[in-house]
């Protein structure tokens, strides 16, 4: 796993690492235009403007401190600074000590919702715990038959109802069956696409309540799935995520293995309040991993 992630992310390093040292290689000289050059590459890498100014701004500063002379020097730094950004995030997952928990995976259409509850179900499975899915997006045509096509590959029992049956009912189902059968863990997967965003939103808040009306607490985890490919837009869309649904837990960061845009983690972590719990790097259910802050410096940024 720990090669998928520096595979995973070898475009994200082609993309900032590439164009750090070839600004490197003009000059050791930390002139101005070093530092405008350097917010300039932060910025196009999917780190936000607003993080990117904060990094270039901080960097100034211990440049000072520190009596770093040269721009190698200066890069070595900003590796530190954003390790330091990073290293907060705390991937571990909510259990509850006894009985059942209940995962929701939430999140716009076709950014890897129905993927990732394959993914996490299976490596808790591996972990020795006893999980079952819930097919709670019956919007889509076909999303329960994908659910259950995995479920059935990796032997796990799905809950399901037929298409176009209301969610809240099929997550109320889920949940009996689960305490029932002894489950450690039921993953809830939901639709991404509704009528429109509005829709989407008082669907989860439904879903939300159904879940704790029926256990009389709130899920353990809410995971919020972000596709990398979206870049710097997922702080904005996480942010507009969180107003309606303030409960969310962890974020998922899919497909980082497919964009060059995997930058964007930075601000999600520095900005919002909530942990990066897993990270997906390819299509096979394998390809899911721990956020782990050092390999993914390593992975963006190279060795030090
Ligand atoms: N390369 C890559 N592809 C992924 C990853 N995660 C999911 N995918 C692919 O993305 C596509 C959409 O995945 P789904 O899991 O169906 O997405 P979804 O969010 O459930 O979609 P809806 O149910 O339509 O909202 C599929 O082709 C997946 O194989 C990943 O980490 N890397
Ligand atoms: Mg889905």
């Amino acid at each position: 796993m720990l090669d998928k992630w520096l595979n995973g992310l070898k475009k994200t390093q082609e993309n900032i690492l590439g164009r750090l040292n070839a600004l490197i290689k003009i000059g050791p000289t930390i002139s101005e235009l070093f530092y405008e050059n350097l917010e300039e590459i932060l910025i196009s890498s999917d780190i936000g403007v607003k993080t990117s100014m904060e990094l270039v701004a901080t960097l100034k500063d211990e440049v000072k401190k520190d009596k770093i002379k040269d721009t190698q020097e200066a890069i070595n730094k900003l590796r530190e600074l954003i390790l330091g950004i990073v290293k907060v995030n705390n991937s571990e997952l909510n259990i509850s000590p006894e009985g059942l928990s209940v995962y929701l995976f939430i999140g716009v259409n076709g950014v890897g919702k129905t993927t990732t509850v394959a993914k996490v179900g299976n490596l808790l499975q591996k972990r020795g715990l006893k999980v079952m899915f819930s097919a709670g997006d019956t919007f889509r045509a076909g999303a329960i038959k994908q659910l259950k096509i995995w479920g059935e590959s990796l032997d796990i029992p799905v809950i399901s109802q037929q298409e176009g049956s209301d969610p809240a009912a099929v997550i109320f189902d889920s949940i009996e069956a689960a305490k029932a059968r002894g489950i450690d863990v039921l993953l809830i997967d939901t639709a991404g696409r509704l009528h429109n965003k509005k829709n989407l939103m008082e669907e989860i808040k439904k879903i939300n309540k159904v879940i704790e009306r029926e256990d009389g607490r709130k899920p353990e985890e809410i995971f919020l799935v972000i596709d990398s490919g979206t870049g710097q837009n997922a702080l904005a869309s996480a942010e507009e995520f969180i107003k309606n649904v303030p409960d969310i837990t962890g974020l998922i960061l899919t497909k980082l293995d497919g964009t060059a845009k995997g930058g964007m983690a930075i601000p999600l972590i520095k900005d919002l309040d909530i942990p990066i719990k897993f990270v997906c790097l390819g299509e096979n259910v394998k390809d899911i991993s721990e956020f782990i802050p050092e390999k993914f410096i390593e992975g963006i940024l190279g060795e030090v």
